[in-house]
């Protein structure tokens, strides 16, 4: 059989699965006459009313018998967190006045300040990756609300040694600078109000060497180019205030004859999202909802949200491919198709909805589409993510802290995103061009990337509270959607360095 007749067979059986599934009859109604609970049905069948994250995108042309590891990992899955959803089973956990589990304020908290104490043996392995554990768990107290600022002397008595001389921070001493290193150290001080450690103008000569001549930024110096650089180094230059001009010594202004750490950004962005409509690390790569995130944050800090995401990147794919990642019945966010919900991806996933959804003109009511999306109808479902956090990604027991699934242990990255995917979900963000007009012929006009500080944000209403299950005491910090920090954390890095220079 030729290879051309081999497709075509493949296509033909595809296709009579697809009629297939499309004459399933409807399951609005279990045996009993009650209404399905939506996770109910793993397998794709016909739904009226089909929820958006569970669009054509979720329904597989596969044979549904096929049992896969993947197929196989995604009903473990499902079965570990029904209980807990459904709240059969509620591990013990103090209730809100929905029936929830309330947020674990003082136990998080509480996990996440002993995380940057003495750690056990096994945490050796992260000695790469230091700063992000002082991220982590700093900006995640902030973001419950804690006062972190007692935190200033230690950080930077501790990140003094982790910088070099030639600019930049290493995961540890005596490490090279890296892109990642170094954006997390540079969050962690900002939450304290840190930032006069750093070397300003040594960042800006170190980061001339991660730009490259064809737009994009590498990790590290001869590391590799990805999406990840290219948010890490924009938001170092623009929490510092750094020159936009490249060092005379940039490759990028040697090879690539550019003038601007801005210069091809753009394109380069635009040529990491793939075909499906989600984002890879860099052009031809796997995407990946993180990845998303990375383009969609270093496209807000470049210009405003309504110019720069629609001028590089196609939105109503991007859009389709990240409601997608919504899973069902967990109500979490999954990185890629076909893979499990996680807790973290409530922030690398859900924070790409605020951007997108001030991606919109900005005459468009975003107060009325904040209350679709309430309702579960919008881009994404908020009540079902808020659900999963609370029942689902919530350690009882007196350890506290949150994971990526019931069946993980709770640790710092997970702790810190599930608060910032809660917050994404709690608040609604806009950008407020009014400022665009009262920053003009202002000191920093013409030089520092200003979009980013233009951003609002505010908790929806008491009615969408409701709507969402939560008390009060559920509602954590409001959350910059660009930087992951309290917007208090981003005001004081804008006001430092107003004056610019070196
Ligand atoms: C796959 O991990 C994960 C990736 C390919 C990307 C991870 C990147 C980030 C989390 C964020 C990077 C951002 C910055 C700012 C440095 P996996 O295979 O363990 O998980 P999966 O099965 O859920 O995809
Ligand atoms: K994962
Ligand atoms: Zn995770």
């Amino acid at each position: 059989m030729s290879s051309q007749e081999d497709g075509d067979d493949t296509l033909d059986e595809l296709l009579k699965d697809r009629a297939r599934i499309e004459e399933l009859p409807d399951n609005d109604e279990d045996e009993d006459g009650r209404p399905p609970f939506p996770g109910k049905h793993l397998k794709p069948k016909r739904k009226k009313n089909l929820p958006v994250w569970m669009s054509s995108a979720t329904l597989s042309l596969f044979h549904e018998d096929d049992q896969t590891p993947s197929t196989e990992a995604l009903a473990k899955t499902a079965a570990e967190c029904l209980p807990y959803l459904t709240l059969e089973d509620t591990q013990g956990l103090p209730l809100n006045s929905h029936g929830l589990p309330h947020l674990r304020r003082k136990p998080h908290a509480d996990f996440l300040r002993s995380c940057l104490g003495d750690l056990p043996a096994p945490y050796a392995a992260m000695d790469a990756s230091r700063p992000w554990l002082f991220y982590w768990c700093i900006a995640g107290q902030s973001f419950l609300n804690e006062d972190v600022s007692s935190y200033k002397d230690r950080l930077i008595e501790t990140v003094r040694p982790l910088q070099n001389p030639s600019g930049g921070f290493g995961g540890g001493h005596g490490q090279y600078s890296h892109c990642a290193c170094t954006y997390a150290t540079i969050l962690a001080l900002a939450a304290v109000d840190g930032l006069e450690v750093v070397d300003r103008k040594a960042m800006w000569h170190w980061l001339g060497q991660v730009k490259q001549p064809n737009g994009g930024f590498r990790m590290a110096a001869n590391a590799e180019q990805d999406i990840r650089g290219a948010y890490c180094a924009l938001t170092i230059l623009t929490l510092l205030n750094l020159p936009l001009t490249l060092p005379p010594d940039s490759p990028a202004r040697l090879t690539g004859n550019l003038d601007l750490f801005t210069d091809d950004l753009g394109t380069w962005i635009s040529s990491c999202q793939s075909y499906e409509g989600g984002i890879a690390g860099a052009p031809g790569n796997e995407v990946h909802g993180a990845y998303a995130f990375c383009a969609l944050a270093c496209l807000c800090i470049l210009d405003a949200p309504s110019r720069s995401i629609p001028a590089y990147l196609d939105v109503p794919l991007l859009t389709r491919w990240l409601a997608s990642m919504q899973t069902t019945p967990e109500g979490g966010f999954a990185g890629r198709p076909n893979k499990l919900v996680d807790a973290c991806y409530s922030h690398w996933v859900g924070a790409c909805f605020a951007l997108l959804e001030a991606a919109r003109p900005p005459e468009e009511d975003t107060q009325e589409q904040h209350a679709i999306a309430l309702t579960g109808q919008g881009l994404w479902n908020k009540a079902a993510l808020v659900r999963y956090l609370l029942t689902c990604a919530q350690q009882p027991g007196k350890k506290g802290g949150m994971r990526d699934k019931p069946s993980a242990r709770p640790d710092g990255y997970h702790t810190c995103y599930s608060l910032s995917g809660l917050s994404a979900a709690q608040h609604r963000y806009w950008y407020d061009g009014q400022r665009e007009t009262e920053d003009e012929g202002g000191e920093e006009s013409g030089r520092r990337l200003l979009a980013a500080f233009r951003w609002r944000g505010e908790r929806g209403t008491a009615e969408e509270m409701r709507g969402l299950g939560v008390d009060e005491g559920d509602v954590v910090a409001l959350v910059h959607p660009v930087f992951v920090l309290r917007f208090e954390a981003v005001e004081g890095a804008r006001k430092r360095f107003a004056g610019g220079g070196l």
